[in-house]
């Protein structure tokens, strides 16, 4: 047991460490959160296990139970899946006993969905959760008032181009008992995708019970590349989580009873596809790892024991152009890294992956002997265009806000200064392309999620805070900084860093409709740092981009 240890990577360390612009934040406030005068609980201390004595789990792939008339054509069968969602209990070390969680059929991370780009498919989330939550609920969070169920769920395919109907929409949540039959078309490029509860007000809560999974989309594109597959190719779903002495999942709450929501969970422990410290069996040969973070608040700097390098092949929404090699992976919540590791010439080696540099994560074991490996990533993966800033029919200037109690604890987030139940302000218009301009007037680094699109980031550049808040005038202080090399793909997910604008630009094709965007801090998102936004049908034209300023204006 040891008393809770703030001493792992927070976002702002990973701020300090990225190199970007490292002195910007010169006076960062105490982080004197509600977290650190929470009341100590029970802690199991991860140092205290054996390292490296369970494999590592692949998930199962979800099996259809057959096929269903697609919803815009009948006369076209998809394949029809159901994945109920339900409470198990697993051990998450050999020596710990069975942890209570919630999962999809009987797992978390649940079964991994496979599909192809073009093939739709359609999945009936079928809610078989207890009604009594595990974790404690917040009644004083919008949408999770005393008059709602204390468990609900919807769930949300990130980085799907799907009908708005079909997106789990946080307000369109389902009690114990009943389902949602949601319609994939996939027509997108291959990539990893992920599933997950998106509950209003309790989302946090459910993510952490473990109500996530992987999916993966592929094409003929990344057919051709030649890429490791089967036994070569490994998803590792990174969760930041906490126990009781007893092998519990344990969630941190607030010091008052009647308002336990915290800032940001940070836990000590993090399972890679539900186990701790789990070691994988490797051949001296490449792999492909297709990597998720799906903690709540915890920021990932991931590193190799042997130095190595490892070459980044993709990030959230599919192939870069090329690999790029790097030494360390960062990784925010909801962000996907696709990496390639190869293992000759470690023949008999024990490698860790690590976190910070020193917090073990997980160990590689790659077999001895001399590989018969003739596998090599290919110099050029995927063309990327860059969306060109004069496509763009406006900027949207949007500010992220956080308010602090006289204590200096963080107590709401806000997107534009909105609140969730606040009119939409942000109404793209289908098929027309913006660029959004996220001004973090924070001290934190917020992974801002836009639901529908895929983004290119653009730039990020520091301003004058100061200024900005006397006059409202942005000042820049330096030249834009470009978006880093693992960066400069398709993304749904983008790192917006306190201190600086970060510009994405976005075509908004697909459906119009109402979807969100959100901060992916857990925490955040459940405390209003969430917002609608809407696909405006193209004869609706008028009024578009009325919230934005001229796009040169920046
Ligand atoms: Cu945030």
């Amino acid at each position: 047991m040891q008393r809770k240890s703030k001493t792992l990577f927070t976002r702002r360390d990973f701020v300090r460490s990225s190199g970007l612009i490292a002195a910007a934040w010169a006076a960062p406030r105490a982080f004197a959160s509600a977290a650190a005068n929470a009341l100590p609980p029970a802690t199991l201390d991860p140092s205290t296990l054996a390292r490296f004595v369970d494999p590592l789990p692949i998930p199962k792939t979800a099996q259809p139970g057959g096929t269903r008339p697609s919803p815009v054509d009948a006369s076209l069968k998809l394949r029809y899946y159901r994945l109920a969602m339900g409470e198990f209990e697993s051990r998450v070390h050999r020596d710990l006993p069975p942890a209570r969680q919630w999962g999809f059929q009987g797992g978390s991370p649940g079964p991994t969905i496979e599909t192809r780009s073009g093939e739709g498919l359609l999945v009936e989330w079928a809610n078989e959760l207890p009604r009594r939550h595990l974790f404690a609920v917040d009644h004083n969070l919008h949408g999770a008032g005393r008059d709602k169920p204390e468990v609900r769920a919807v769930v949300h395919l990130h980085g799907a181009k799907v009908p708005p109907e079909s997106d789990g929409y946080p307000e369109n949540w389902f009690v114990p008992g009943k389902s949602a039959l949601c319609y994939y078309p996939n027509r997108q490029q291959a990539a990893m995708l992920w599933y997950h509860d998106h509950t209003m007000g309790i989302n946090r809560l459910n993510i952490y019970a473990g109500l996530l999974g992987a999916y993966i989309l592929r094409d003929e594109t990344e057919d051709a590349l030649g890429l490791p597959r089967g036994d070569r190719e490994i998803p590792l779903v990174l969760c930041d989580r906490e126990f009781t002495p007893e092998g519990q999942l344990s969630y941190e709450v607030s010091p008052d009873p009647d308002a336990p929501w915290i800032p940001e969970f940070y836990g000590n422990a993090t399972l890679v596809n539900g186990k701790l410290f789990p070691y994988l069996d490797v051949q001296a040969g490449l792999y492909r790892f297709r990597l998720l973070n799906g903690s709540n608040a915890r920021f990932f700097d991931l590193s190799l024991s042997s130095g190595q390098s490892i070459s980044q092949i993709g990030t959230d929404q599919g192939l870069l152009p090329a690999p790029v090699p790097a030494k360390r992976i960062l990784l925010a919540p909801g962000e996907r890294a696709d990496l390639a590791i190869d293992f000759r010439g470690h023949g008999g080696e024990q490698i860790v992956l690590n976190d910070d540099e020193s917090k073990e994560v997980m160990q590689f074991r790659v077999v001895r002997g001399p590989s018969s490996d003739r596998l090599s990533l290919p110099p050029q993966l995927r063309p990327i265009t860059g969306i060109p800033e004069s496509a763009a029919v406006g900027t949207r200037t949007l500010t992220l806000n956080e308010y602090d109690d006289p204590k200096g604890n963080s107590m709401l987030m806000l997107l534009g200064g909105a609140y969730w139940h606040m009119p939409v302000t942000e109404n793209p218009t289908l098929d027309t392309v913006e660029i959004w301009s996220l001004i973090n007037l924070t001290e934190d680094v917020h992974p801002i999620h836009l639901h529908l699109v895929r983004f290119q980031i653009l730039d990020r550049r520091p301003f004058d805070r100061f200024a900005y808040f006397a006059t409202g005038e942005l000042r820049y202080m330096r030249a834009p900084l470009p978006p880093d090399p693992t960066e400069a793909g398709w993304k749904d997910t983008v790192r917006a860093l306190p201190h600086l604008v970060t510009r994405i630009i976005a075509r908004f094709e697909g459906y119009p409709g109402r979807y969100v965007w959100h901060c992916h801090i857990l925490e955040h998102e459940d405390n209003e740092m969430m917002r609608p936004y809407e696909v405006l049908p193209r004869s609706a034209t008028v009024g578009v981009a009325s919230h934005a300023t001229d796009a040169h204006q920046l």
